[in-house]
């Protein structure tokens, strides 16, 4: 999944692809480069930052989508937590809500889903953006985040939304201290029981700067290097800003992982890819 945010002030690409034609542009390189899903973002989401009204959203993401639309039959997800943009943007073409308030910010998320039929991305943040990174604590952060993405299914099901169309994702870098993040991608297979796909959002994240002390720009390795260790723990997909060498980071760590799931090694992958396999 490639990130194209439509926003001025995003942490790493803020202002880059405000512009609706570059942003298009920028969106179909993604594609040719392989990703399979576009993931178009109206609102930063950023600690610290404050939401924006849905007319200001909608006007950023819709031409976006549509222009986008017009060039490829390729996936269009829209990273949104407001029904209004949703509705919108699934009327423009886009297939996927990325929604990372899994179905809490705007309670008709979870008709719109099931209306829609369109497979909605739920994912745990502890706080809103403004108030997530003030002193967020776990006793257990895979036991309490796996028990709010099950929390989160059974209410989307009880709603109509079919377990198909159900993605989870851990939320790293919202709400999560550093250690949470790193427990967090280590054991991104425990994740496995809940028996949906998992998306993880490791793309030049704080984590990444406080290892290695550079900004967001020059976080390229650091993400190659949580992304390999993110598909040897299970994940599906992966929403990414640099998609080219990812995208041959991740072909070349499967061509390995492939002979090692056929000998028994990674069941936990082995067992999804069985029952999942498209
Ligand atoms: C995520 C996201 C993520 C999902 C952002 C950034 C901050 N959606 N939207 N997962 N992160 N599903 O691009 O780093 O991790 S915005």
């Amino acid at each position: 999944m490639g990130i194209l945010n439509v926003t001025p002030d995003s942490f790493s690409d803020g202002g880059l692809f405000f512009e609706k034609d570059k942003a298009i542009e920028h969106g179909l390189r993604m594609f040719s480069e392989g990703a399979n899903i576009i993931d178009v973002g109206g609102e930063s989401t950023r600690p610290g930052s404050d939401p924006v009204p849905a007319d200001v959203e909608l006007k950023r993401v819709l031409p976006v989508i549509s222009g986008l639309r017009k060039h490829t039959r390729n996936l269009i997800s829209v990273d949104t937590s407001k029904s209004e943009v949703a509705i919108a943007a699934l009327a423009e073409g886009a297939n996927i809500i990325n929604d990372v308030t899994a179905l809490r910010n705007d309670p008709k998320m979870l008709s719109v889903a099931a209306q829609t039929d369109a497979p909605v991305i739920l994912m745990h943040m502890k706080g809103t953006p403004k108030t997530m990174q003030r002193r967020p604590t776990y006793k257990n952060v895979i036991v309490e985040i796996k028990a709010f993405l099950e929390k989160q299914i059974q209410l989307a099901i009880k709603n109509g939304i079919k377990k198909e169309n159900i993605i989870l994702d851990p939320g790293i870098g919202f709400g999560k201290r550093f250690e949470d993040n790193l427990t967090l991608i280590r054991n991104l297979s425990d994740f496995a029981t809940l028996d949906q796909p998992i998306l993880v959002g490791i793309s030049r994240k704080s984590f990444i700067g406080k290892i290695l002390d550079v900004p967001p720009r020059e976080r390229e390795e650091g993400t190659l290097a949580s992304a390999v260790i993110s598909v040897i723990q299970g994940a599906h997909i992966l929403r990414v800003h640099d998609v080219a060498p990812i995208k041959r980071a991740i072909l070349v760590a499967e061509a390995i992982l492939d002979d090692m799931w056929a000998a028994g090694l990674f069941a936990h992958r082995g067992e999804f890819k069985r029952s999942h396999a498209n």
